[in-house]
């Protein structure tokens, strides 16, 4: 599936106030033309992820988006997804690789220049990064340093790889991550806890 990193959705259910809203929530997003929907739920247990991927999968479809899967390659490939997103922590890349196929879209989250360097070796066995966060967030407390805009610009420039930003976005800051040229801006809370998901997708969207 085409793969159009300009604004990622990567949908918390639990920020968006479970499976119904969090369905909602995509709907109105894709609405506002997001481009790439990847499901991540660290609280939820995998039979929830796999119902929840398995109702997304027909509206990321209708809308021509693809549906990427955080972490779990088994949750991946028993709903049908198009892809995952993996960490440095998660399966290798070439082993995701190996289980899903050629067709399918694999990220891989890298926060310095250690991790783009070896991201670069990989080639074809990604087809993306997910460069951050770029600014701290309570949405992943856990997360590495933040870059920063600069930070970012040097790791996008690095990369040989599409990439897509994370971390701290929102449509007060957007434009100023736009100056480091990723590939697109990836947000969680901007959409999942706005009071109009639609309308935060088309303002982030236009201000990147
Ligand atoms: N990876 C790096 S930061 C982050 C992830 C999943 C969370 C981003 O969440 P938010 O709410 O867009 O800051």
């Amino acid at each position: 599936m085409n793969l159009d990193l300009s604004l990622y959705l990567v949908l918390d259910p639990v920020q968006c106030g479970g499976h119904a809203r969090a369905l909602a929530v995509t709907r109105a997003a894709l609405d506002g033309s997001v481009t790439i929907v990847q499901l991540r739920a660290p609280e939820w247990h995998k039979r929830a992820w796999l119902e929840l991927a398995l109702d997304l999968l027909p509206l990321t479809r209708h809308y021509g988006v693809p549906l990427i899967i955080n972490d779990h390659v088994d949750v991946a490939l028993a709903a049908g997804a198009d892809g995952v997103h993996i960490g440095q922590n998660d399966l290798p890349p070439d082993v995701a690789r190996k289980l899903l196929g050629a067709q399918a879209l694999i990220g891989l989250s890298v926060s310095n220049a250690q991790q783009v360097d070896h991201a670069n070796t990989l080639g074809a066995m990604i087809d993306y990064v997910g460069v951050g966060p770029v600014f701290d967030t309570p949405t992943k407390p856990d997360a590495s340093a933040a870059c920063g805009v600069d930070g970012l610009a040097a790791l996008c420039a690095r990369s040989v790889h599409p990439t897509v930003a994370i971390g701290g976005i929102q449509l007060h800051n957007a434009a100023d991550v736009k100056r480091a040229r990723p590939g697109g801006i990836a947000v969680v809370s901007a959409i999942c806890t706005a009071d109009d998901p639609r309308l935060a997708a088309q303002r982030l969207l236009a201000s990147f």
